[in-house]
């Protein structure tokens, strides 16, 4: 499908809000934000590419690094934030922290840090759409590292089994933690390739190209909605950080490969900014302007969620679906 310039448009703009974000949670977090961040810098043109395509109530799971696929699905600035700072106007009232945010308004159904957990989970979901007679899609991220995991092979399986809507979408970062993706898929050219073992349709594509993750969305998610039953679509990127913002992620990866994939050539959103630029879509005031309005809306989310309440301790057995009832009467017990 020919991309329309106000879809790449869409694109572009979805990747400077999950940059501008991440950059913002980076700087926060050493200024004495709680917490750690697994950082999804370098990886936004996956979520990016194909969230234009998605319906408003399809559904998406995510994992420890999902700050850019809730961002780009539309999580507002302020209740993510305030999630990070574990105050109370956070999308999960503070207690879920940057790795297990859900928001429910937007079908954002959570993330978790259990590598590979979500991919059964997701199969879960589009069993219930299914049973329910709704066409809504459920979109699972996963990293390479979760490709490795007896909960990617049963959601697979399952999936495959009852054709579900699901997109399994791969991001391939390259490391699991220390890691290399070849370490344990070395015999495979791509991790796409595991989707053979399924009998589901397998795609990788350049994941720093957004114009080619788009082209790739554009086709298979309405396939998925008609029925056409689970897709696995890998999009190969880089982890820029370590595996978190504690790990300077340079003893194990060359230095070489990180400048490399740090370089406007490789860089997802500068590559599209020059395509952009090329193509007279977009002019570089405007991308200034962009940048002056990013950084005001991320001002006002600090202020919000620093001026909000913090949580305390006992808010951790607050609504939680394992005890269900006031800390309280739980010490009664
Ligand atoms: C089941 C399980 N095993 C091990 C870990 C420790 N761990 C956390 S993240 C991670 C690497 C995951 O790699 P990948 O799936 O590629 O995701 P990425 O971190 O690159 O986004 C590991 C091994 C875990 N959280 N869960
Ligand atoms: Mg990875």
């Amino acid at each position: 499908m020919k991309l329309s310039k106000e879809k790449i448009k869409e694109i572009y703009l979805l990747m400077k809000r999950c940059r501008a974000f991440e950059d913002r949670a980076i700087l926060e977090l050493r200024k004495g934000m709680p917490g750690f961040i697994h950082s999804s810098v370098g990886a936004e043109a996956i979520p990016c590419g194909l969230t234009p395509f998605l319906a408003p109530d399809d559904y998406i799971l995510t994992t420890h690094r999902g700050h850019s696929d809730i961002i780009a699905r539309g999580a507002g600035f302020k209740a993510t934030m305030a999630e990070l700072y574990a105050r109370e106007t956070g999308y999960c009232r503070g207690v879920s922290g940057s790795m297990h945010i859900a928001a429910m308004d937007l079908n954002i159904l959570g993330a978790t840090g259990i590598v590979g957990s979500g991919v059964p989970l997701a199969s879960g979901v589009a069993l219930g759409c299914k049973l329910q007679k709704t066409d809504k899609i459920t979109v699972c991220y996963f990293g390479d590292g979760a490709t490795c995991t007896g909960a990617f092979h049963e959601g697979l399986t399952f999936a495959a089994a009852f054709d579900l809507s699901v997109l399994f979408v791969l991001v391939n970062n390259q490391y699991e933690e220390s890691t290399h993706w070849t370490y344990w898929g070395g015999k495979l050219n791509n991790l796409a390739e595991r989707a053979k073992g399924y009998g589901i349709p397998g795609i990788s594509v350049d994941g720093n190209d957004a114009i080619a993750v788009a082209e790739a969305a554009s086709k298979i998610i309405p396939q998925i909605r008609k029925g056409g039953g689970p897709v696995l679509l890998e999009g190969i990127t880089y982890r820029i950080y370590g595996h978190h913002m504690g790990d300077p992620g340079t003893t194990y990866r060359p230095k070489e490969e990180i400048e490399q994939w740090r370089s406007p050539e490789k860089d997802p959103i500068s590559r599209l900014l020059s395509y952009l630029l090329k193509k007279n879509i977009l002019t570089e005031k405007e991308d200034q302007e962009i940048d002056v309005q990013l950084e005001r809306e991320l001002d006002e989310a600090v202020a919000f969620a620093i001026n909000s309440k913090e949580i305390e301790p006992e808010d951790a057995f607050r609504n939680s679906v394992y005890c269900g009832r006031e800390v309280d009467t739980l010490k009664k017990v």
